[in-house]
């Protein structure tokens, strides 16, 4: 079963729009700086400079890239803890994201957060949770809140595949369903919940399905394609914005890397033989191929923009490193709502 995750929506063959071509090359350069951030976080982390837990996104960076492309600057995004990429692709800056990495009172949240909890209001992002499924019925306060304030907002939120079992995320959904609220739940389904594969969890496989107990639009996207995701995203904010519904998107996605830098990249959950075949379908590679392909790029231009990634990502690393910590005051801000100086 595990092997079949074929998704039903698939790109069609046909040119890019070379209107488009500026996004599109942007695109790969975000999905650029996620792989690359991902990589020198890894380092960071093993050599210490990077404490707690740490997920990376390689792999999945597909995902948020594509669908953060459709929405707009006023709109809400939650995300569970495997949020570097999220964050990265909606702007918070490459040295502030490594910066709250290192616990640096550079970083988005202070140094206080970390990376399961990046955070920056100003761009309607709302963390970084690390409750599986907790920031799910938050969304859809905030889809209730953009409702009743008559604003033109939509909430999304995103979460992994193991949250779908959780109480809190059929009320959630419920709710938006009831109330039509501009709610967009993004479940990126990379397979398994740390060693738990889907098929061992849930007693439906297609998590698309569940949507039905709600009358709630649903669609299975390919998240390893950046072109499908931004399309399918599309259509459910448009009709987040203009009708007021809700969409359940599931994502067929796929983890590179171990649950989190403690885990091994295969363990006993997978074999070597799947996550090489799931390589094969690289969502980077297969974008920079598609671009040059339709002559929107060539293999220097792809060589010298990730050659600019780098240096941007060596910077952020940097940055961070040298970066002060957090005065021992801080202690005490941020600890209750309202505050003066609240972030
Ligand atoms: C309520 C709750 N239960 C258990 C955990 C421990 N936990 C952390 S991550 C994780 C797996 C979540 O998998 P998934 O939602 O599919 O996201 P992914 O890690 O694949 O991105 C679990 C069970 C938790 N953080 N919160």
């Amino acid at each position: 079963m595990a092997s079949s995750a074929a998704p039903r929506s698939k790109t069609k063959s046909k040119g890019l729009d070379p209107a488009r071509a500026d996004e599109y090359r942007g695109w790969l350069r975000q999905m650029l700086l996620i792989r690359h951030f991902e990589e020198k976080a890894g380092e960071a982390y093993s050599l210490g400079k990077i404490g707690g837990f740490c997920h990376l996104y390689i792999g999945q960076e597909a995902v948020a890239v594509g669908s953060l492309a459709a929405l707009g600057p006023d709109d809400y995004i939650t995300c569970s803890y495997r949020e570097h990429g999220h964050a990265l692709a909606r702007g918070i800056s490459s040295q502030a994201v490594m910066a709250e990495l290192f616990g640096k009172a550079s970083g988005c949240t202070g140094g206080k957060g970390g990376s399961m909890h990046l955070f920056d209001a100003s761009l309607g992002f709302l963390g970084g949770h690390g409750i599986v499924g907790g920031h799910i019925p938050l969304t859809t306060g905030m889809a209730f809140a953009a409702k009743y304030r008559g604003t033109s907002q939509v909430a999304v939120c995103y979460f992994g595949e193991a949250a779908v079992n959780n109480g809190a995320f059929h009320e959630a959904l419920n709710m938006a369903a009831l109330w039509k609220l501009p709610a967009l739940y993004l479940c990126e389904n990379n397979r398994y919940g740390m060693g738990t594969a889907l098929e061992r969890a849930s007693a439906l496989y297609d998590i698309s399905e569940r949507a039905c107990s709600y009358d709630m639009a649903n669609e299975v996207v390919d998240g390893q394609d950046v072109l499908t995701m931004n399309a399918a995203m599309e259509r459910a904010v448009t009709r987040a914005r203009n009708e007021k519904l809700p969409t359940l998107l599931e994502v067929r996605t796929y983890r590179f890397m171990g649950h989190s830098m403690s885990d091994p990249i295969h363990g006993h959950y997978r074999t070597r033989e799947e996550v090489e075949g799931q390589r094969k379908r690289d969502p980077i590679a297969g974008w920079s191929q598609r671009l040059i392909a339709d002559g929107l790029m060539d293999e220097d231009s792809v060589r010298s923009m990730d050659k600019n990634v780098l240096q941007e990502v060596e910077e952020a690393y940097q940055f961070a490193d040298q970066a002060p910590d957090p005065a021992p005051e801080e202690l005490y801000t941020h600890v209750y709502a309202g505050e003066e100086g609240e972030r």
